[in-house]
């Protein structure tokens, strides 16, 4: 039938999100460039709703901005909304209903967002604009949240492990027919070497801001001058061809030693081997499946080991897939979880850097340099002293969502309140990450320069982390000693003597009475 004779169905207005930047993305596939509009919008509300770093600002401002233009040349209308245009009223709410109207759309057709908060904002906008809403799926993941969610059905555990197995059946990724490649699921067992400032190590490309990025800046320093964070050197890819740039940089100096050194930390080395990719393929730049592929062809051509190529495999289609099937399926509950009954106020130098305990100034300093702290540091660093030192964990996910520039909460959240805090019972872990000094001097030079003894438990110069981490134990004894996998480690604190056990409570206390909390 000739398309003449359908009958015209209304333009729709097509809202793109700031890290639905792909133009694959099934709202654009399911509209029409001839007659639909594309609406983006910068507004305050997303830029404040937690106060994220400069950095995350300015990025996905101008990845945005680099998108709009993208699609202009590919032929779609785009109405871009500015941070300062004299309209904007600061929400995605306004933004979309003042456009509708505007470009007299008919209907609305979006694709899902990854936030809980969002959804509920879209779910209001039938009402808002008067519009039908259509909300589809979002693709670009390789599990559907209704496949996440029939996977867990009646599952006792939902350990990563398993599903991730299912995710390389489904994907074909490093299969050797219905076998996984190399005779083993998991090659994790070979990543734990710690590194040495002597080895090559590949830094990660910088890219110039070009006029639109440097507008950005400007706008940014401006606006957002009380956010955390060092806005310059900014040196971000902000388009899909720049962040291609850095993924074939990665993959030719970075994947063949990822998987060997993927647990290390160094002073002078912030990145290692890590691909710096998440904030790329979370808002949209990268494709996540595209990427293992890519990564699969680099181990079948011999140019990386197994294990570097299926550890980082098992990030993306095990764990980025994992824990956003795990947000959507205990959200928006999720969010109050707090197991262990935290309650300390997160401290200043969370904020600020500034303290004497050197692998916390590291990670610390460094996200507010980069926006960017790799996995280990994250977990093991900040994750771990939050978690011994009893921080209320609806702030320590506050902290992360806002310092990181791929944070987003469907990721961020399970990352913290589960992985890390152990807020959700053990939903995602069997026990705690927690850890004394020891593991941190193990896997980092960090130690070395510090003032504090990572040898001595208790007295003056102790390292904070060895007095915290037994009283963690002992304070919340009742929730964890019956861990199996806690067993051994309770075995040993019942062996201290009664004056060890009462100076690891003293001194634990007296660290904790010291901190500052952050005041705004
Ligand atoms: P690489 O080490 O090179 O790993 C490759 C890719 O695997 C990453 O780009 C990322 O896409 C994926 N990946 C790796 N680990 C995870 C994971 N645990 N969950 C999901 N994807 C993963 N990741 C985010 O993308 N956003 C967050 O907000 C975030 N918050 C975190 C908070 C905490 C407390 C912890 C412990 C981890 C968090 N992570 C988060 C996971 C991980 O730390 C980052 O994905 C990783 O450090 C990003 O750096 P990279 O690209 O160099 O990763
Ligand atoms: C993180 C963020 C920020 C800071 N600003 C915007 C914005 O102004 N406009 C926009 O479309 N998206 C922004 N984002 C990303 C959104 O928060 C993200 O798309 C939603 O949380 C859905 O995951
Ligand atoms: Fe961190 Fe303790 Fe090592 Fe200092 S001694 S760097 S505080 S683990």
């Amino acid at each position: 039938m000739p398309p003449s004779w359908t009958p015209a169905a209304g333009s729709a207005l097509i809202p793109i999100l700031g890290d639905q930047l792909s133009l694959n993305l099934t709202s654009l596939r399911a509209g029409d460039k001839a007659h639909d509009v594309v609406i983006m919008a910068e507004v305050a509300e997303e830029a404040t709703y937690v106060r994220h770093h400069k950095k995350k600002i300015a990025f996905l401002f101008a990845a945005m901005r680099h998108f709009a233009a993208e699609l202009e040349a590919d032929g779609w209308t785009v109405r871009y909304v500015r941070l300062d245009d004299r309209k904007n009223g600061g929400s995605f709410t306004s933004e979309v209903a003042r456009i509708a109207r505007e470009t007299r759309a008919s209907r609305i057709v979006v694709t899902e967002p990854g936030e809980w908060r969002v959804r509920e904002l879209i779910d209001t906008w039938e009402t808002e604009t008067g519009l039908p809403v259509t909300v589809l799926p979002d693709e670009r993941f390789i599990c559907a949240r209704h496949e996440f969610g029939a996977w867990a059905h009646g599952r006792k555990s939902l350990r990563m492990e398993f599903f991730y197995r299912d995710m390389r059946r489904k994907t074909g990724l490093l299969m050797d027919g219905e076998e996984p490649e190399g005779g083993k699921w998991n090659f994790d067992a070979d990543n734990r070497k710690p590194a040495k400032a002597d080895l090559f190590i590949p830094r990660p490309l910088r890219f110039s801001p070009d006029a639109i990025t440097r507008e950005v800046l400007d706008l940014v320093s401006q606006r957002f001058a009380n956010h955390f964070g060092d806005l310059e050197p900014f040196w971000f890819a902000v388009t899909r061809t720049d962040a291609e740039k850095q993924f074939k940089h990665f993959l030719k100096t970075g994947l063949a030693q990822f998987g060997d050194y993927q647990d290390a930390m160094l002073l002078s080395e912030p990145f290692l081997y890590h691909s710096i990719l998440s904030l790329y393929i979370n808002c949209g730049l990268l494709d996540p499946f595209e990427v293992c592929q890519r990564v699969e062809k680099e181990y079948r051509a011999g140019r990386a080991p197994l294990n570097a190529a299926e550890g980082f495999i098992r990030q993306i289609i095990g764990w980025r897939e994992y824990v956003r099937g795990i947000y959507w399926l205990k959200m928006p509950n999720y969010v109050d979880g707090n197991f262990l009954g935290h309650t300390r106020l997160l401290p200043d130098f969370y904020w600020t850097g500034d303290t004497d305990m050197t692998c916390l100034r590291a990670a610390i300093g460094q996200t507010k340099s980069e926006a960017y702290a790799h996995h280990i540091q994250r977990l093991m660093v900040t994750g771990n002293f939050a978690l011994i030192a009893g921080f209320d964990p609806k702030q320590v996910h506050e902290w992360y969502l806002a310092v990181y520039a791929d944070a987003y909460e469907w990721v961020e959240l399970p990352n913290t309140l589960g992985m890390s805090q152990f807020a959700d019972g053990g939903l995602l872990g069997s026990k705690p990450y927690a850890a004394s000094g020891n593991y941190i001097n193990k896997m980092s030079d960090y130690c070395g320069s510090c003032r504090y003894d990572v040898k001595k438990r208790t007295g003056a110069g102790a390292c904070p982390f060895n007095a915290l981490y037994w009283d963690f134990l002992d304070r919340n004894a009742d929730k964890l000693a019956g861990n199996p996998r806690m067993a051994q480690m309770y075995a040993t604190w019942r062996k201290f003597s009664k004056p060890d056990q009462d100076a690891v409570r003293r001194d634990a206390r007296a660290f904790l009475d010291r901190l500052t909390p952050w005041a705004e």
